[in-house]
């Protein structure tokens, strides 16, 4: 999914950036040195949703900045759902984008999903993420029970 993310949107993050600290203008994205890395759960913790800065990503794909992982934590019969959503913050106002959601059906002996919804896949210092995640019944249950949220704000994406 390409959206619009203008130049002037683009700047506003980076002064944001200057404005917590001239040595965080030195580090490299790719290589960031602040671990923006947080967690939503579930009210009853069988479900996280876990925003990873900088790791493995998906096994055998390499190194990868900003995802998410789906993570089901309980043998309960349901599966887990995440949703996110990332807000930049201009000088014309926030500027909200729904980033959709992703089913983890493979139960807590399964792996991990691996979801990648951000946009030209980095997540740039300044920005607000939130994640929400829920218990569901299958694929096609997009409204979840024990739900929970957390956002963040990166310091240097
Ligand atoms: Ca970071
Ligand atoms: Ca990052």
């Amino acid at each position: 999914m390409k959206l619009p993310f203008g130049r002037s949107a683009r700047r506003v993050s980076t002064l944001a950036a200057a404005s917590i600290g001239t040595v965080l203008l030195l580090s490299n994205p790719a290589f960031a040195s602040y671990n923006d890395g947080f967690a939503a759960t579930t009210a009853n913790a069988c479900g996280s949703a876990i925003f990873v800065d900088y790791g493995e990503g998906a096994a055998g794909g390499g190194n990868n900045d900003d995802y998410v992982q789906i993570r089901d934590n309980c043998s309960d019969s349901h599966g887990i759902r995440a949703w996110a959503w990332v807000t930049e913050h201009t000088s014309a106002g926030d500027l909200t984008y729904s980033l959709g959601s992703k089913y983890n059906g493979n139960g807590v002996a399964g792996a991990d999903v691996i979801w990648d919804p951000f946009i030209d896949g980095n997540v740039r210092a300044g920005d607000t993420v939130k994640l929400k995640v829920c218990l569901v019944d299958g694929s096609g249950d997009t409204t979840g029970s024990s739900c929970g949220t957390a956002t963040h704000t990166s310091v240097d994406g």
